[in-house]
């Protein structure tokens, strides 16, 4: 199976908030002390940092779960509990995140060293000590953690290439790659040799540019054949494209059809590819006939040449007016990697300065009210969430402080505008109330 994954989902899991504690002072002469309940630990972040070190997403195709730890529980003598270990998830750069459920792109890792905060850990409860007041003078409850954050990504990778070789299958894309650069793809003479991208970093003069060779292209990968257009996902970020035309006699269509059909493909799966600063070369050019001598147009039939097909077969070679290389001679590649290195500084150059790509999801909605289908109605925010997850809610006073944290976030109002009446049944976190009108 291929070690090359750049789809999956990933599910991460926040650490959970630690308990608050309730908690005595115990003195000598007094019964009960003070509150000494000390506040529970927050729970862990789970990031996803994007990583060189990480080539593909194959680690999550197999362990989806990423969860980081949770925070301890408050004890007495106003100890807090400890912090819960946040989890950085290292992914490859170029990771796009998207949610699972609606594919609504979340963040782009596109740099190396962006983090990105994946799910956010809860807060720990705050022990008894907090809820200290002068008509409060021994409080017996305490704020239960809060629940970390929990969700199913989809991760997608978009490698990130300064130039990517666009060409039908067999024309070669993998034997130049392997001429230019230190990549050792798979090299035959069959189509679809290639079946996932292979990157090359190429150096020419005082540039350093990253090549990526993808599998072949051919009519139809938009509608899924061949290959489909699995990877043109990772064409997407080329800053440059090599457009490679087969001028071997007898292998493919003429140049100007290939072309045709790699340009129709591209356009289908992402019109703006068209925009993107290309470089057309005829690649195979020594097995083509009259290469390099553009005088000698009359058609020197190559040995072993089949028959009445030469002439066209000649005319293709001949009728190519781009750039001719061999990756097997060496014809044309420096000139080639001249150009490329030329046309990607300038774009390069053109780019606007990286914005520092740390994307932050908007913050959660403030209180929210929707009726389920027996009737019942749902309160939904995490400060709603929070203000009945107390440790004893049958404590009159833990009751009437959550009532009154309540109010303060408009629950009541919100329930009301709803169209909520006494007696139907409301649920808050874990918990269900029943609801009053007018109190
Ligand atoms: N004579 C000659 N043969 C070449 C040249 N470049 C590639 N070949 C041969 O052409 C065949 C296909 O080469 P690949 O590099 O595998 O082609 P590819 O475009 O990567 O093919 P896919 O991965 O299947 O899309 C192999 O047999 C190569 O040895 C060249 O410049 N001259
Ligand atoms: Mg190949």
């Amino acid at each position: 199976m291929s070690n090359f994954v750049d789809e999956c989902n990933l599910n991460v899991q926040a650490g959970d908030g630690g308990a608050g504690c309730v908690a005595f002072r115990r003195e000598a002469h007094v019964a009960r002390g003070g509150p000494a309940g000390g506040d529970g630990g927050r729970g862990g972040d789970v990031w996803l940092v994007a990583d060189r070190g990480v080539a593909s997403l194959l680690s999550f195709r197999d362990h989806p779960h990423r969860r980081a730890g949770n925070g301890r529980h408050g004890r007495g003598n106003k100890r807090h509990g400890a912090r819960g270990a946040d989890l950085e998830v290292p992914v490859p750069v170029g990771t796009v995140v998207l949610d699972h459920d609606t594919g609504e792109p979340l963040a782009d890792l596109s740099g190396s060293g962006d983090r990105w905060l994946a799910a956010r850990a809860g807060e720990g409860g705050r022990g008894n000590s907090r809820f200290l007041t002068n008509r409060r003078r021994a409080p017996a409850f305490a704020e239960q953690g809060e629940r970390g954050e929990s969700r199913w990504l989809r991760l997608e990778l978009k490698l990130l290439a300064d130039a990517a070789i666009v060409g039908l299958p067999n024309v070669g894309k993998s034997t130049f790659i392997s001429r230019v650069s230190a990549a050792k793809p798979k090299i035959a003479d069959y189509p679809f040799t290639t079946l996932e991208p292979n990157l090359g970093v190429v150096r020419t003069g005082d540039t350093e540019m990253v090549l990526a060779d993808v599998p072949g292209l051919v009519s139809g990968a938009s509608e899924g054949k061949g290959l489909g257009h699995r990877f043109l996902r990772h064409i997407e970020r080329a800053r440059v494209l090599l457009v490679m035309l087969d001028l071997a006699p007898g292998a493919a269509p003429p140049p100007a059809d290939q072309q045709a059909v790699l340009l129709a493909e591209l356009e289908r799966y992402r019109p703006d590819l068209l925009d993107r600063p290309r470089l057309v070369v005829g690649s195979r050019a020594d097995l083509a006939t009259g290469v390099g001598r553009e005088e000698s147009s009359a058609a020197e039939p190559s040995a072993g040449g089949r028959g009445e097909s030469r002439a066209a077969e000649a005319n293709a070679g001949n009728g190519f007016e781009g750039l001719r290389i061999s990756s097997v001679t060496g014809l044309g590649v420096a000139e080639v990697t001249g150009e490329l290195a030329r046309m990607v500084a300038a774009a390069r150059a053109a780019e606007p300065a990286a914005a520092g790509t740390v994307v932050h999801r908007p913050a959660a909605p403030g209180v929210g009210v929707t009726r389920s289908h027996d009737g019942s109605w749902v309160v939904h925010g995490r400060a709603a969430a929070r203000a009945v997850a107390l440790s004893d809610l049958t404590d009159p006073e833990a009751l009437a402080y959550a009532q009154g944290r309540l109010d303060r976030l408009g629950v009541d109002k919100a329930l009301a505008k709803a169209g909520a009446v006494s007696g139907d049944v409301v649920h808050i976190g874990d918990l269900a109330f029943t609801y009053e009108e007018g109190r």
